[in-house]
């Protein structure tokens, strides 16, 4: 309940913040996009993870309002990027499935797009499979970002308990193997199955994707030997704070 009442305060107080983690292809060596990840500063408690806050804000009806920070901050530090740097990288935002709830979350992000004049390209929206499940809610809506030039992608891809049908009737360009999978291939066969799987899978649907949460070299050898090459993971980078990020790519660069 205390944290309730904090996290309504959050916004005006500016203690939200975006971290940024970089996505990979780690054949080329080259950056292919950014995720950004919300990150609140409490006064008190110092930094509170999204595990514990996100459930919070969407059990209070207040996940919405946070969404739409996120996404204009996400935009707006993207379009700053590209014009300070020429940057020609996306930005990756995470949607809670309760966004789809609200009418006008197409609305919100036309107008996001337009004040921060980010080209919508440049902006690829994360959703779960418990989206596409709500299939009659969502398609429209799906269909409608697409068409504005946004990219969708698949996120946690494994862990949820949607129908792999759903992958032929939404426009999802990308799949994020979930990093529960990665944690144990090495030693695990039936994961490396399961990964092998969704990796050829993506290949046949022409679909892209990409691996989260990948450690450790022989998690990336293996990875590569399959033919994923785009990688997510503390191998590379944790997630990082704006200017950090900055640093990181001008090195890679
Ligand atoms: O970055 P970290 O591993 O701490 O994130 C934990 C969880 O919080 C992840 O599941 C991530 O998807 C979620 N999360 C992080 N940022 C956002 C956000 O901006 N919106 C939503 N809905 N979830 C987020
Ligand atoms: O649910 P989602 O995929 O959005 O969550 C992404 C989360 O995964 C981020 O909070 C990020 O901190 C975390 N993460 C990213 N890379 C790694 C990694 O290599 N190992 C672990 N344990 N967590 C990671
Ligand atoms: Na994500
Ligand atoms: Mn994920």
């Amino acid at each position: 309940i205390e944290l309730e009442s904090d996290l309504r305060k959050a916004i005006e107080r500016n203690e939200l913040v975006l971290h940024y983690q970089p996505q990979i292809n780690a054949r080329q060596d080259r950056i292919i996009g950014v995720e950004a990840l919300l990150r609140w500063k409490h006064a008190e408690k110092g930094l509170v993870p999204p595990g514990q806050f996100i459930p919070v804000a969407e059990e209070a009806g207040i996940i919405g309002e946070i969404g739409e920070w996120t996404m204009r901050e996400a935009c707006r530090q993207m379009k700053q990027w590209q014009s300070q740097y020429g940057w020609r990288i996306p930005v990756s935002v995470n949607l809670s499935s309760q966004q789809f709830l609200d009418d006008g979350l197409v609305e919100q992000v036309a107008e996001i797009l337009r004040e921060t004049e980010l080209d919508p390209s440049y902006l690829e929206l994360e959703i779960t499979e418990s989206v596409m499940m709500d299939a009659s809610r969502s398609s429209p809506i799906l269909n409608e970002l697409t068409e504005m030039g946004i990219h969708l992608s698949l996120d946690d891809f494994g862990t949820g308990y949607s129908s792999l049908s759903y992958l032929r009737m939404f426009p999802i360009e990308r799949l994020k193997i979930d990093r529960t999978f990665i944690q144990e291939i090495t030693e695990s066969e039936d994961d490396r199955a399961i990964v092998e799987t969704i990796i050829s899978m993506a290949r046949h649907l022409k679909m892209n994707v990409i691996a989260e949460g990948v450690e450790t070299k022989e998690q990336l050898k293996l990875l590569l030997e399959n033919g994923c090459e785009d990688i997510q993971g503390y191998y590379f980078s944790k997630p990082l704070p704006a200017e950090e990020l900055e640093t990181f790519v001008q090195a890679m660069r």
